[in-house]
């Protein structure tokens, strides 16, 4: 019995097989850590796959696969490969990869909301120019997405103050937490939110969900933080929205194309901030032994957390 990481030749993730086998070895398990190619010369061994874009049919050569962890919170890496074992596949819910996430949510959501974006421009022209502060329970802000990774991201934006509305595909409550779900009630959160973040995953329901039209229900002049997938985004509305000013700045961790081609507008639009999708890594010292617990729950049959459905059907 072994664990396989699978990560492509050339990737981040691949750059960090070395303090996954650190962190893995570390929880005392037993259990050896094999990279894929070079180790996995016995794939009859390999029981779970720890993956992050496996080349297509990879980890159909691995006979006795019981698991597929997902090295990261999405899963849609996953999609394109016709023969991906029908196993049980689960995604990375880890403190590491939400505490990075959370932190992009509240730079993002301050860096809109105290309009650092202004600040950037009169830095450039050299301009002394203030603008007066709204305080943060005036502001109010859409979290859409409410998975573990949103829940916490919403939490930590209400600490702040901020008058939150969280908003998923199917309804979810929580004591402390205002929450909408369905087409009306995203509606109803985008008219009234002057900031939107999205955590929402890559799925066919979420695909361009801020699109033209949605921008437009929108207060004028509203911030966006995207977080999630760059599918989320109508990427030519949300250009057209920055140039009306419907939209004033958006800060984006990630595109429809990545790496973001150097001719892309995003690039050297003054009101768009980026970064390269960095916001939520997984970090192997927490999240080794969640990658175990999963492990052993499918060796006891156990119930899985954070199962998803087989891209396949
Ligand atoms: C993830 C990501 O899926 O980083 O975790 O995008």
């Amino acid at each position: 019995m072994a664990l396989a990481f699978v990560a492509p030749h050339g990737s981040e993730e691949l750059a960090r097989a070395e303090d996954w086998r650190t962190a893995w070895d570390a929880l005392g398990s037993g259990i050896p850590f094999r990279l894929w190619p070079h180790e996995t010369a016995a794939p009859q061994e390999i029981q779970c796959a720890l993956a992050w874009n496996p080349p297509p049919a990879t980890l159909a050569t691995f006979p006795n696969l019981r698991l597929i962890h997902s090295l990261g919170a999405g899963v849609d890496h996953l999609a394109g490969d016709p023969s991906l074992p029908r196993v049980p596949i689960v995604r990375m819910v880890e403190p590491g990869l939400t505490q990075g996430v959370v932190e992009f949510a509240l730079l993002h959501v301050l860096y809109l909301h105290r309009g650092l974006h202004l600040y950037r421009e009169h830095q450039t022209a050299r301009a002394w120019q203030q603008h007066s502060p709204l305080p943060s329970w005036e502001r109010s802000v859409a979290v859409l997405g409410l998975g573990p990774i949103g829940e916490a991201c919403a939490r930590a934006l209400t600490t702040l103050g901020f008058q939150v509305r969280a908003w998923s595909r199917t309804p979810r409550s929580f004591d402390d937490l205002e929450t909408h779900s369905g087409e009306s009630g995203l509606a109803q959160v985008l008219s009234s939110s002057e900031i939107v973040v999205l955590i929402l995953p890559n799925a066919p329901g979420t695909h361009k969900i801020l699109n033209a039209e949605r921008l437009a229900l929108l207060p004028h002049g509203a911030g966006i933080s995207n977080l999630g997938r760059g599918t989320l985004i109508d990427e030519t509305a949300l250009l057209a929205a920055l140039a009306t000013g419907q939209v004033a700045a958006a800060a984006l961790d990630v595109y429809s194309e990545e790496p973001l081609p150097p001719t892309h507008s995003f690039w050297g639009h003054p009101r768009v901030l980026m970064t390269p999708h960095i916001a939520g890594i997984t970090y192997p010292a927490t999240a080794a032994r969640v990658v175990l617990e999963q492990f052993r729950r499918c060796q006891k049959g156990e119930t899985l957390a954070h199962l998803v459905p087989h891209p396949q059907g």
